[in-house]
């Protein structure tokens, strides 16, 4: 399909120029018209997944992501085109063990080895009913049909919207989007190396057909897990695509 070839040139032109290596130009000047033109018409068994946008994760929160709120409008937008929309919520309990106050002499952004494997340690956010983990009033999709909490257990943290840090708890979520026949899933929202990338990946691993709509996502960035992220999905199948080309 041309649509994928021309994605597919610009990210490799992207990688490219993020290595340093100068680009050949004409990629770039080629195919932009090519590949911002809409391609995707959202269907009936289609479902978009609105993840962590919570005031936790937006500028003046305990773990802002950069330009988190610049996810809004395009979400917004997004979830218009989509008949169905679940939204996430991470959702942790006070003292959750993926706080770094939970662990005596360790930082905000350390790691640490735990019975599950190794967890980054992040500041105290999204505690249950605070302020912070309340999903942003600016995100307005009142057709939403759920609501899915994660990282509530205390001692597993839960990236991803499917399945639990220790890879073997679920959330539902799975059972949820099987039972009601969805085939592809189109995921958005913070943080791109984080929530968004460990949902797609178990979204594929699932067996749907996975996308990330870059525009709609900013990440945390820390230890190189941005770059590590997409390199992870794109491995996996998970496709990248801008909002531009859902129509
Ligand atoms: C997230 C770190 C910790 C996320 C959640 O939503 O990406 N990141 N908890
Ligand atoms: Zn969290």
């Amino acid at each position: 399909m041309p649509d994928e070839e021309s994605s597919l040139t610009r990210r490799e032109a992207f990688q490219t120029a993020a290595a340093g290596v100068l680009a050949v130009a004409a990629p770039a000047t080629a195919t932009p018209a090519r590949a911002q033109a809409p391609s995707i018409k959202p269907a009936d068994d289609d479902i978009f997944v609105v993840v962590d946008v919570q005031y936790d994760f937006l500028p003046g929160g305990a773990l802002a992501v950069k330009d988190g709120d610049q996810v809004i409008a395009p979400i917004n937008a997004l979830a218009k085109r989509f008949a169905h929309v679940v939204l996430t919520q991470d959702w942790h309990t006070p003292g959750h063990i993926s706080f770094a106050s939970a662990h005596g002499g360790k930082k905000p952004f350390d790691m640490t080895r735990l019975e599950y494997g190794d967890q980054v340690l992040w500041p105290d956010h999204c505690v249950q009913g605070s302020r912070g983990a309340m999903i942003s009033d600016e995100v307005q999709i009142p057709h939403a049909q759920l609501v899915i909490r994660k990282g509530y257990n205390r001692t597993i943290d839960s990236y991803s919207a499917f399945k639990e840090a220790d890879r073997k708890t679920k959330t539902g979520l799975e059972g949820y989007l099987k039972e009601r026949g969805f085939k592809r899933v189109f995921v958005a929202g913070l943080a791109t190396d984080f929530c968004v990338a460990w949902t797609a990946l178990d979204a594929r691993e699932a067996g749907f057909e996975t996308f990330v709509i870059e525009d709609g996502s900013r990440g945390i960035n820390t230890m190189g897990s941005l770059d590590a992220a997409w390199r992870n999905m794109g491995q996996a199948g998970v496709r990248r695509i801008t909002s531009a080309v859902i129509a």
